[in-house]
């Protein structure tokens, strides 16, 4: 069995103990093979303050006892002096192959056929789910520091609203779980009858990324207990400490082994692995437009397994002017910088009518420069920096691009001094529809603003993009909020607010931003597989 690790957090005076290896039948084990290790770096710090060090009682490399590898490592991330001191953690665990994803699909497809699947009642999914939605809610802060220590996010915000709705959202699907029913259906004759069984449809692989850990953790976890499915949860690279973590709230709230699997793995190894499966019968993803389509043709190019994509977005907000400018600018501020701008929905292309243009202006940079990006453990940051050095360099390549393209940077687009991966808001004007920065996903803190004249230029600016996922629109006048949300092309559209969901409405995207929709009782078909059942009861062939 893996030992845990231990982080000390001089910020708390804490220790937090997280647990390594690979969980495959509620046990922490190394792979099978391989020898890539996936480092875990604290964004709010470029260095390294820990030291990674083989425990002394153990062998510092794999060594296997039957299937188990005694592969441990004692981290000790030291938190250094003051509130702004940077933190860094840098963890070193066996990296899952395409050969443990084997392993981990063998466990939730024995667990599928014995012990979950339909061998378990939906009272008892319901319970269970429940108990696992009462240890997340006990053990929140730690969660939200682990969150916070591995992703860069506030730990308020982590606590208070992505475990919040993580916890919300085990429950909500905790209620479905012994709801799931299908229809009685009147055929020809009174000798027939046919009905339909939603059936679970089987093993899931589910490929999350690094911007909301643990709430897509529950957001793909939940439904899919609730319906009877097994999983190989696929963290991201970047964040896989939370996933680990809730792997031992899995034992704990008593799931039997190999319902729920979690391999922390590179994308191209273990997702990919999961995508090709020809043993998984569904994959959910979240995460980018490019990987999306790679997911999707490996699927069709295997066994046809069922997928469920929600992938990238430039999401616009539209500004008319009957709108109430003072409420626009604090939800459009909102739209592109919470989560630090590494948001799916991100509202990261404002248009607003002329007349209003520069009123609106003036109060969207009051309202963006009010927000301190900051270390995750400052009460006082509203937002952390960006995961990582990857999407720090993605951001500043997208802002220098904008500066060269000839748009006017009028917030932020200077780079910090010293370390971390920080960008503060960043808001550019006199955009033109073919410049980088409003074509592409940037997933940082960096807004386009534009403008038009009537509601018609507006929505087809608002339109055009590849990506349909979020779109926003702030009016004060009824019909035209009417008009225009059935015109944007988006699978969510809010209307006098941005941003905001909830467990019981669904959401997915439409063009390039994805397929199938998660929440709500919809995200209930992305786990289940229809049967019709006909029955004959009396008639006879002659
Ligand atoms: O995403 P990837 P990246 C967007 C955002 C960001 C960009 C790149 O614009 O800047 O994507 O981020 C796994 N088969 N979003 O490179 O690669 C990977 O291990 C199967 C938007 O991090 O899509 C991780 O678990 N899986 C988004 C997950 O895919 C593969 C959130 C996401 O990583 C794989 C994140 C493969 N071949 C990024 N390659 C959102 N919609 O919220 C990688 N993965």
């Amino acid at each position: 069995m893996a030992s845990p690790v231990e982080i000390s957090v001089a910020a708390t005076g804490k220790k937090l103990t997280v647990p390594t290896g690979l969980f495959i039948n509620n046990e922490f084990v190394p792979s099978v093979d391989s020898q890539e290790k996936i480092h875990c770096v604290n964004p709010a710090t470029e260095e390294t303050l820990c030291s990674v060090v083989a425990d002394p009682t153990e062998p510092r490399t794999a060594t296997f006892v039957g299937s188990r590898a005694l592969n441990s490592v004692r981290m000790r991330a030291e938190w250094a002096g003051s509130e702004l001191a940077r933190r860094a953690a840098i963890l070193a665990r066996r990296s899952g192959s395409a050969k443990d994803i084997d392993v981990a699909v063998a466990a939730a497809r024995k667990a599928f056929a014995t012990t979950w699947g339909k061998n378990v009642t939906g009272l008892e999914r319901s319970r269970l789910l429940n108990k696992l939605a009462d240890l997340m809610e006990r053990d929140a802060q730690q969660l939200a520091e682990l969150e916070s220590l591995n992703n860069g996010k506030p730990v308020k915000i982590a606590r208070d609203f992505d475990i919040g709705d993580s916890v919300a959202c085990l429950r909500y699907y905790a209620g479905f779980a012994d709801k799931i029913v299908g229809q009685t259906i009147e055929v020809d004759n009174k000798t027939k009858v046919a009905f339909t069984r939603h059936d679970p449809i089987g093993v899931c692989g589910q490929i999350i990324p690094w911007n909301y850990p643990i709430q897509m953790w529950a957001w793909k976890v939940a439904p899919a207990l609730a319906c009877g499915c097994t999983i190989v949860m696929k963290p991201s690279e970047f964040t896989p400490l939370t996933a680990l973590k809730l792997s031992e709230l899995i034992v704990e709230a008593g799931f039997p082994p190999g319902v729920v699997n979690t391999i922390p793995s590179l994308g191209s190894v273990g997702g990919a692995a999961l995508s090709s499966h020809m043993d998984v019968d569904k994959v959910a993803f979240t995460g980018s437009t490019v990987t999306g389509r790679k997911i999707m043709e490996a699927a069709a190019k295997s066994n046809i397994k069922k997928v469920s994509l929600e992938l990238g977005g430039k999401s616009p907000q539209l500004i008319f002017e009957s709108a109430d400018l003072e409420e626009a600018s604090k939800w459009a501020a909102l739209g592109i910088l919470y989560n630090t701008g590494q948001d799916c929905t991100a509202g990261s292309r404002v248009y607003v009518q002329e007349s209003v243009y520069d009123a609106f202006l003036e109060k969207l940079v009051e309202k963006a420069n009010a927000l301190t990006i900051g270390h995750g453990f400052d009460e006082k940051s509203g937002g952390g920096p960006v995961v990582s050095k990857v999407q720090y360099d993605k951001i500043w390549s997208y802002i220098e691009s904008g500066k060269q393209e000839g748009a006017k940077c009028i917030l932020g687009g200077e780079k910090r001094s010293g370390k971390g991966y920080f960008v503060d808001p960043t808001i550019f004007t006199d955009v033109k529809p073919d410049m980088k920065i409003v074509k592409d996903e940037i997933f940082g803190p960096v807004l386009s603003v534009g403008r038009f004249k009537t509601e018609e230029e507006g929505i087809k600016l608002a339109n055009d993009t590849s990506y349909g996922l979020g779109a926003g629109l702030h009016s004060n006048d009824a019909s035209q909020c009417m008009r225009v949300s059935q015109a944007l092309e988006a699978g969510t559209v809010w209307v006098n607010q941005y941003n905001l969901l909830y467990n019981n409405v669904p959401f997915g995207g439409k063009k390039q931003s994805g397929i199938g929709r998660e929440l709500g009782s919809y995200a209930l078909e992305e786990y289940t597989s229809v049967k019709a059942i006909h029955w004959n009861y009396g008639e006879k062939l002659d």
